[in-house]
Formats: C-alpha cells, sequence, structure tokens
C-alpha cells in the first residue's frame, strides 16, 4: 500500500466482519499487515514476519513479484473488465492453454470460476450434467470424505468433510455420503512421505457406499490429493490408485480438489500427475495467480467437454458461469504468475527442497506433546496431543507465539501446518521450523 492509500487514522475496526476469525479477539489486538515482499509480510509496526503457509496455501510464487504486478497494472489500463458470456477477449483462451500444457494428458479444458468454492461447485454441476446428458440422469449422489475441505459454499461443504464447517447448517446437500478419512496414527504416526499402509481404506467405497447407494445413482466421488485444511493428511501409498479402479469399474466421476495441490506444491504442476492418478476433474485456485488476483476454474477430461458439445443440442451448452469468469485482471495476473513460475522453475522446485524439508518437519519428533510429523513435498504437519478439556489450545498458543516471534504457521485443530511459497530457501525454512521448535520446546 502507498502512501495515498493508507486509510484515515485510527483505523475504525467496527465495520469489517472478517471471515473465519474470532472478530472479537481481533479487534481487541488485531495482527494487520501492511505490505508484503517474496517470503516476509511487514506489519503495520514494522515487524518482519515470515510466511511459512503460502498466506494460505496459495502465494506459491512469494510475494509482489515484480512479473506479476506488472501483468496486473499492464492490464487494469487495457481492458478492466469485459464479459465472458458469448463475448471474449484473448487472455482467458491463453491461460486455459498455458494451464492444459500443464494438465494430465487428455484434460485440455478449463472453465474459469473465481474462487476454490466455486470450482468445487462447478465441478459437481458439470459432473450432474454430464451424466444426463450421457442418459444416466439417475447419477445425483455425491461421495467426499471425512475432514474434507471444499470450500464454503453449500454443495462444498456438503461434501466436506470438516464438522465445524457444516454444523450451524442445517440444509445441505441431499444425497451425499462420506469415506472414511485416511489419518491412521496408530500406524502411520511419524511417517516420512506416504505412509505405507492404508490403501485399502478406499475399498469402502467398493464395500459400503456403492452397495448402499446403488452405482447407478452415484455422479461423482471428490477428494483433494492431499487433504489440507482438514489437517495435512498424506494419502496412503496406492489409495488414490484404488479409488481410480473402483470409480472406473462403475462408471463414477472422479473430483481431484487441487485447489492447494495444484501448481507444484508436490514437485509437479498437479498432484495428480505426483502420483501418477488421472481423474476426471480437476478444480484449482490460490496458485493459479499466486493469490494476487480471484481466480480458479475445473480442469476438464476432453470426454466429458466432448460429451457437452456433442449431446446439448443447439443452444447455450452448459448454463453456468460467473459475472467474473475468466476476468482480464485475473487472467493477466494468471499469465504472469505462469511465466515466474516457468522462469524460475518454481512447480518443480518442491522437489529440490523435499528432503530438506521433510527433514525439518520430522525433527519435532520428541519435542513436547508432539504425536505426529507428516509432510509431503513442501506441504506438512505437526500434531499436538490435546491439552486436557482443551483440544486446539496447543497449536493456536503456538501460533500466536511464533508470530510475536516472526513466523507465521496455520493452527488446525491440534495440529500447525507447513506450506511456505515455493521461492523458500533452505535458510527459510530453518528459520520457519527454528522458530516453531523454540515455542514447542515451551508448551505445557
Ligand atoms: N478446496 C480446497 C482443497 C481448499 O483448500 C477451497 C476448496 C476453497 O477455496 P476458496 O478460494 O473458496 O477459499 C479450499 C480453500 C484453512 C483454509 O483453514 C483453507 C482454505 C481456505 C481458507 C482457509 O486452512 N482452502
Amino acid at each position: 500500500m502507498n502512501a495515498a492509500q493508507q486509510p484515515s487514522q485510527p483505523l475504525d475496526l467496527e465495520h469489517y466482519w472478517m471471515p473465519y476469525t474470532n472478530n472479537r479477539d481481533f479487534k481487541r489486538s488485531p495482527r494487520m499487515i501492511a505490505s508484503a515482499e517474496g517470503m516476509y509480510y511487514t506489519t503495520v509496526e514494522g515487524k518482519k514476519v515470515l510466511d511459512g503457509l503460502a498466506t494460505l496455501w496459495c502465494v506459491n510464487a512469494g510475494h509482489c513479484r515484480p512479473k506479476i504486478v506488472e501483468a496486473i497494472r499492464k492490464q487494469a489500463g487495457i481492458l478492466d473488465f469485459s464479459s465472458s458470456f458469448s463475448l471474449g477477449h484473448p487472455l482467458p483462451f491463453e491461460v486455459a492453454r498455458r494451464i492444459a500444457e500443464l494438465a494430465p494428458e487428455g484434460m485440455e479444458q478449463i472453465f474459469f470460476v473465481n474462487s476454490g468454492s466455486e470450482a468445487v461447485d462447478t465441478a459437481l454441476k458439470i459432473a450432474l450434467a454430464y451424466h444426463r446428458l450421457k442418459g444416466e440422469g439417475t447419477r445425483t449422489r455425491f461421495i467426499g470424505r471425512e475432514r474434507g475441505y471444499h470450500g464454503v459454499n453449500l454443495a462444498g461443504i456438503s461434501v466436506g468433510g470438516v464438522p465445524a464447517n457444516r454444523k450451524a447448517y442445517g440444509v445441505m446437500l441431499p444425497g451425499v455420503d462420506h469415506l472414511r478419512h485416511t489419518h491412521d496414527p496408530a500406524r502411520s504416526a511419524f511417517t516420512r512421505g506416504a505412509p505405507i499402509a492404508g490403501a485399502e481404506f478406499a475399498d469402502e467405497l467398493e464395500a459400503r457406499i456403492i452397495p448402499l447407494h446403488d452405482a447407478s445413482n452415484i455422479a461423482a466421488v471428490i477428494v483433494e490429493p492431499v487433504s489440507g485444511a482438514g489437517g495435512v493428511l498424506i494419502p496412503p501409498q496406492g489409495y488414490l490408485q484404488r479409488l481410480r479402479q473402483i470409480c472406473d469399474k462403475h462408471g463414477i466421476l472422479l473430483i481431484f480438489d487441487e485447489v492447494i495441490t495444484g501448481f507444484g506444491r508436490l514437485g509437479k504442476p498437479f498432484a495428480s500427475e505426483y502420483f501418477g492418478v488421472t481423474p476426471d476433474l480437476i478444480t484449482f485456485a490460490k496458485g493459479i495467480t499466486s493469490g494476487t488476483v480471484p481466480m480458479g476454474g475445473v480442469i476438464v477430461k476432453s470426454g466429458i467437454y466432448d460429451t457437452f458439445m456433442q449431446a446439448s443440442g443447439n443452444g447455450i451448452d452448459f448454463f453456468h458461469g460467473y459475472t467474473y469468469s475468466g476476468h482480464p485482471l485475473a487472467s493477466a495476473a494468471a499469465l504472469g504468475t505462469l511465466d515466474t513460475y516457468a522462469e524460475e522453475n518454481l512447480l518443480t522446485r518442491a522437489q529440490t527442497l523435499a528432503a530438506d524439508f521433510e527433514n525439518g518437519v520430522h525433527a519435532f519428533k520428541g519435542l513436547p506433546h508432539v504425536v505426529d510429523c507428516r509432510n509431503l513435498g513442501l506441504i506438512g504437519a505437526i500434531e499436538f496431543a490435546p491439552r486436557a478439556g482443551a483440544a486446539g489450545a496447543r497449536a493456536k498458543e503456538v501460533f500466536e507465539k511464533c508470530w510475536e516471534r516472526g513466523v507465521f504457521v496455520r493452527p488446525i485443530g491440534d495440529n500447525i501446518a507447513f506450506c511456505p511459497p515455493l521461492i523458500a530457501e533452505k535458510k527459510h525454512l530453518d528459520e520457519m521450523f527454528g522458530v516453531t521448535a523454540e515455542v514447542v520446546r515451551e508448551l505445557k
């Protein structure tokens, strides 16, 4: 923010109802950020804070990167807005081509939205409409997974499995069931990388869920390849492959929600490539613009797109879209981001850093109250035993003390999650893990 954009002082905190925030706590003692560059924020008090979570799992290229800033700035003066409803402008076509180049083979079309939540609802609607176009309109049910996070819209929380996100909202999408989550500390605590045990958790789909609902009623299964906001749960080896096989056998679409794992988090452009499993639909957001301008989307297998083109008659092929789908500023930001990723090899950089990151996460083993350490690519978590009568209190305390000492990490229940920008260097990992370990050693 430059001087001209500084709000009048003193700042009135009363009117902004902040999302996913304890507004009363925050307004009593605000954590306010003034600017950011590279790996660091600067607070309004002038303190530097290392961004250990790519802000909210999205700033993969780091903050205020020149190419991205310049692309947005320039575009704002050329074409501020133009609709994508039966009009077009070149940028989203180019972004879509670039994404198709990075996506798994055979996934060639991209539908743009403005967030991960919209991407999830869009993917679910594509699945429903696709089956109907194929004459299988009875396929209307969705299967999500416990501890899954698929955004906050009503369909997303219906397939999602984070209880706190669902509790206050009685009405949800009907016809949704959930697989169990894959977290299995009894067998897999302190595993480096993907757990060896647990591929059989996928068998529940065929053993329990399909017989209960009948495959002819199931439209799609949606999972995050690595669950993020549910606490960083790494899939057991072979688990995603098995889900793919079962879905194929029963004509059920498989949706990978790659809102966090997309754009290099695991050292490949998409987790689908990392795991060697190609879903039918991929949702993405966050990393496509490195968090700079809201954008998300759904990558679609070409056969699905072709079905819409061939079977939907002469009119509009998909009655869906948002005013800002393919927005010029978001598209410009995406191109600047994709250029930055390409020039700095950021989409594969997690491979280079993964060993140091893994060692850093697992160095917490043996520190007070630590009951698990997990990692894959550049995402990881440590888990604490809950304090008696105060679940989540230890992670909250770690988050608060780390912030005071200049490191931002995210508390999720009794976990602390790490997800640094992909430009991180070893010294940043050392700072992030070092400060966090210092705080964990003081935990009661
Ligand atoms: N899917 C996944 C896998 C996500 O992680 C969304 C969908 C929704 O994206 P939008 O852009 O609508 O927020 C997400 C978002 C957390 C946290 O608590 C995680 C997310 C968002 C906010 C907080 O760690 N992930």
